[in-house]
């Protein structure tokens, strides 16, 4: 898999609220991912059920738009060998009580209605995520550090 893939990263309403946006932006740079791009933003009732349209008629739907839309989010992109998939495993598993401990959701929550970030589940939903939620673009530079990762 090739050192540019990119994943979607999403510090969820509870998770700013709760002061952990450096705590989890600290985990992906710690892990040796660049970070892309960042921006924070209260995103429309409309812009959600677009970004998540595949859970559209469960049962969970309505109060999971409410609790997105209740307060900003933090928007990243991060880039790197396999991002998705280590990005899923960081994370941890969506619902706090099977999310190992040393994950961001096992650490840090305890209600699937809170788990506090959003990660893209595969390549090509993270290319639409990105795309969603990043039309202006993302940062291009070279980070030095990359061949002490790779
Ligand atoms: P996410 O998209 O937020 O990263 O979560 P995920 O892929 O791990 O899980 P998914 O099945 O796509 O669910 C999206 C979000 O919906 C909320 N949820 N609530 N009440 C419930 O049973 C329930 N199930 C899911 C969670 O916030 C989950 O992250």
């Amino acid at each position: 898999m090739s050192v540019k893939e990119q994943t979607y990263i999403m510090v969820k309403p509870d998770g700013v609220m709760r002061s952990i946006v450096g705590e989890i932006i600290k985990r992906f740079e710690t892990k040796g991912y660049k970070l892309v791009a960042l921006k924070m933003a209260v995103p429309s009732r409309e812009h959600l059920e677009k970004h998540y349209e595949d859970l559209n008629g469960r049962p969970f739907f309505a109060g999971l738009i409410n609790y997105m839309a209740s307060g900003p989010v933090v928007c990243m992109v991060w880039e790197g060998r396999n991002v998705v998939l280590e990005g899923r495993k960081m994370l941890g598993a969506t619902k706090p009580s099977e999310s190992a401990l040393g994950t961001i959701r096992g650490d840090f929550c305890i209600d699937v209605g809170r788990n506090v970030c959003h990660g893209s589940d595969a390549v090509e939903s993270a290319q639409k995520e990105i795309a969603l939620w990043f039309p202006e673009g993302l940062c291009e530079y070279e980070k030095p550090t990359v061949s002490w990762v790779y």
